[in-house]
Parts: structure tokens; C-alpha cells; sequence
């Protein structure tokens, strides 16, 4: 009888990517860390939570403890053969009310995380926002008011001084279209608003807060400094002139938004005249600040979104449903090809050499441990053939640098709560245990090939 093959999906050799090409696994502060320990203030997340907003009521007061457990968890990263970890500061944890005094406690679990990374020979990849917003300020208006913006510049002038030399990369911002559009029009982050004029104002003091941090950054001469977009690709219901125009204007929200303010100083018009006389006052004298020079840009990206005309929505006009490709635990659509057409406009279009990273990219997968394994083959076959698109737009000569899975850690999911699970590391969030999935071992297994 032939050997049985090995139907396993595989990731792609290490050796088919370039040398310097940077492998990584990414979190987020309140996702994992645990917002109850260690004098973290609290967060508009803890009040969204509180309030009834999220699966279950769940919160991220104790997520993955990684408080507690963090160096088993930089050692997960190490031993899988990862260069690089992205993680994000919690705004809260290293200034409480989000204005004034320091937590020393936060200062030093960073202190300790950042030497910890490099003692391992990590790269820390920073974020400086993904979406922790400190409460006292999210009370007095959050991303609708324009000192937020400039609390935020403190915040980072703070970061910089602190921890600024020892960080490989900074982003400013974690997916600005969820912190702004997600939360204050669709409703589903916090704080949870359905309001246009909220929408719009927050669309554009996020960014303000990019161009702000960014530019307390080049003071401290840090010279890897971008931001972080999250994409999702629009594809029309169907061929009617309407759905294609309704299309375009989802991409303008979702993605032209940030790019052309970004890279081009401006932003799309279609967009503008959507929110017309909602967008803040003089909002043109920011977009120099907003479109300074980055170093990189990253890429987070997950799916795709089939836009259908809408009569009820009376705004966009459109609702974004689900297509009839395979599906995630998220019931989010499996496909590949939208990661290499943003990659490939990003190079093309709006940002011609500059280095580009996948900074997040993953699935959420029912996973179960059976007899001390996780299976997740799906997740294995998804992210080699994500790796696939990005081996397929280095061969066209994209500038992609490096490529992070989401996530390290089975972990707190927002609004779904512990119901998702992203990690390629299993979380038995009754008693923290932490079990390496097979995907990780596949990571294993490439990052030491050749
Ligand atoms: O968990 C999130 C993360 O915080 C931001 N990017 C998308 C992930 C999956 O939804």
C-alpha cells in the first residue's frame, strides 16, 4: 500500500520570502492584559461593557492576565521562531484620567515587557492606540472633541520619553474607520453612538490625533513611525449603477477615507458631501498635519463585504451583507485576493514606495481542545494561502516588509466578548493555561525552514 499523504495545509517555506522580511504575532492592551490589575484606570470599554453592550456582559478585566503571565506569553512568541511582536500600550494603564499623573505601576509593567522583548530578541512593534480610550476623557466628548487629539499628543510625548528609544516601530492609531465609523455610527464599539455629526467629527480628530502623535514623534527623531488601516473589500450585490456607485461610497468610508487624507492631504469627495455641513469647522488647516511623511504603513485585513442597495438605511443607502464564499467562526468570507488588491493599490496608488506591512491578519475558528490538541486546520490553510497572496505581490515587486498573525492569544473579542477565538495559542480562560494550537506549530515549523 502507498504511504498515506500528509493532508495538513502547509505554510509556505520561510526561504520563499526575503531574508529581512519581518514574521510577527500581534495583541492589543485590553484585549488581553487584564484593565482590573496593576492601577490601569478605566477605560470607555469597561463603561460599554458595564452598560450591557458587549456578549454576555464580558469585559476585559481579567482577558488573558497577561498581566500576571506576560513573559510565558513573550517566550510563545520567541519559541514559534517570530522576529517581532505588535502589541499596544493601554492609554489608561500608563495615565489613569488620561491627563496628569502617571500610574508607576503601568510605567514599569512596560518597562519590564519592552526589556523583556528585547532580552528575547524580539522586536517590539508598538501601537499607541487600539481603542482604549481613557474614561474621564471619552465623559468629556472622546474622538467627537478636538482636545482629544491633543491629550492624545501628551500621551505619546510621555511614550516617547519613556520607552520611544527602545521601540523598533511605532503606529500611532489601530484601525481609525472602527474607532470613528464602527463606534459612533454602526453603534458596535464603544461609545456606542448611531449619530452622523458624531461620525464625522470622529472620522477626523482621530486622524488629528495621528498627525499630532506623529509629529511629537519626529521631535524625538524616532524614524519608524506609521499607522495601522484596517480594510475590507466592497464588492457589489450586483451590476445596477446604483450598487456600483453605493460600492464606491463604502469604499470611500471604509478605506479611501484614510488613504487620500493620508497619503494625498485630502479627503474623497464623495465622502464629504455624505457628511456635508457634519464635518468640523476649518478642518482643511489639519490636513498638512494629518498627511505628514510615514516611514510604513500597515495593512490589517480579514475579508470582504458584498454591498447591497438599502432603502431603510437612509444615510449610505447600502447594507454591507455576507457573500456565499466560506465562512469564519465570524461569519466573515474567506478572501485572499482582497489582501493583494489593497497591497497593491497602497503601492500603486497612494504610496509608491513606502514599506508596507500586514500587520494583522487571521481567523476566528470554534476551536476545542481534544485530547490536549487544537486542530485548526482551517486556520492553517487560511493563513497559507493569505501568505500566498503576499508571496505573489512580492513577486510583482510590492514593498511588503513584514506579516503578523492575529492574534498570539486567544482573547477578549470587543463586543462578542470571549466568544471568538483568534489565537494561535488556545486560552482556558478558567484557569489561564495556555496551549500552542496547531497553527502555531506550523508557524513553528516554517520559521525554522528554509
Ligand atoms: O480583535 C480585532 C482587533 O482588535 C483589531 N483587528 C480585528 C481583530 C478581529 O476582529
Amino acid at each position: 500500500m502507498p504511504p498515506r499523504q500528509d493532508t495538513t495545509p502547509r505554510l509556505p517555506p520561510r526561504g520563499a520570502f526575503p531574508d529581512d522580511f519581518v514574521f510577527g504575532a500581534a495583541t492589543s492592551s485590553y484585549q488581553i492584559e487584564g484593565s482590573g490589575f496593576g492601577g490601569c484606570g478605566r477605560s470607555h470599554w469597561d463603561d460599554f461593557a458595564a452598560a450591557g453592550n458587549t456578549r454576555d456582559g464580558a469585559d476585559g478585566s481579567v482577558a488573558c492576565a497577561h498581566i500576571l503571565h506576560w513573559e510565558r506569553d513573550l517566550d510563545l512568541v520567541k519559541n514559534a521562531g517570530f522576529d517581532a511582536y505588535r502589541f499596544s500600550f493601554s492609554w489608561p494603564r500608563i495615565q489613569p484620567a488620561g491627563r496628569g499623573a502617571l500610574n508607576a505601576e503601568g510605567v514599569s509593567f512596560y518597562d519590564r515587557l519592552i526589556d523583556g522583548m528585547l532580552s528575547r530578541g524580539l522586536l517590539p512593534f508598538a501601537s499607541l492606540y487600539h481603542w482604549d480610550l481613557p474614561s474621564s476623557l471619552a465623559v468629556a466628548g472622546g474622538w467627537r472633541e478636538r482636545d482629544t487629539a491633543y491629550r492624545f499628543g501628551d500621551f505619546t510625548d510621555i511614550v516617547m520619553r519613556h520607552f520611544g528609544d527602545r521601540l523598533h516601530s511605532v503606529a500611532t492609531i489601530n484601525e481609525p474607520w472602527c474607532a470613528a465609523w464602527l463606534s459612533h455610527y454602526w453603534g458596535e464599539h464603544a461609545p456606542g453612538m448611531r449619530d452622523l455629526v458624531a461620525t464625522a467629527r470622529a472620522m477626523h480628530y482621530i486622524l488629528l490625533a495621528h498627525g499630532v502623535s506623529l509629529s511629537v514623534m519626529r521631535d524625538y527623531g524616532h524614524g519608524n513611525l506609521g499607522i495601522v488601516l484596517n480594510k475590507e473589500y466592497g464588492e457589489p450585490a450586483d451590476g445596477r449603477e446604483e450598487t456600483l456607485t453605493a460600492t464606491r461610497l463604502f469604499d470611500g468610508i471604509y478605506n479611501r477615507w484614510f488613504e487620500e487624507a493620508i497619503f494625498l492631504g485630502h479627503y474623497p469627495a464623495d465622502v464629504l458631501a455624505l457628511f456635508g455641513a457634519a464635518m468640523p469647522e476649518g478642518y482643511e488647516s489639519d490636513m498638512a498635519l494629518i498627511s505628514a511623511r510615514l516611514d510604513w504603513a500597515g495593512v490589517n485585513y480579514y475579508t470582504r463585504s458584498v454591498i447591497e442597495l438599502d432603502a431603510d438605511e437612509s444615510c449610505v443607502g447600502f447594507r454591507c451583507i455576507r457573500g456565499d464564499l466560506e465562512k469564519t467562526a465570524m461569519g466573515w468570507e474567506v478572501y485572499p485576493e482582497g489582501l493583494g488588491f489593497f497591497l497593491r493599490r497602497l503601492s500603486g496608488e497612494y504610496a509608491p514606495g513606502l514599506p508596507l506591512y500586514v500587520t494583522e491578519n487571521g481567523m476566528s475558528r470554534d476551536d476545542t481542545v481534544v485530547d490536549g490538541e487544537v486542530c485548526d486546520v482551517e486556520r492553517v490553510d487560511f493563513l497559507g494561502r493569505h501568505l500566498g497572496e503576499v508571496l505573489g505581490l512580492l513577486s510583482e515587486g510590492v514593498l511588503v516588509r513584514g506579516y503578523f498573525a492575529w492574534s498570539l492569544l486567544d482573547n477578549y473579542e470587543w463586543s462578542l466578548g470571549y466568544s471568538q477565538r483568534f489565537g494561535l495559542v488556545h486560552v482556558d480562560f478558567a484557569d489561564q493555561a495556555r496551549l500552542p494550537k496547531l497553527s502555531w506549530h506550523k508557524f513553528r515549523e516554517m520559521l525554522n525552514s528554509n
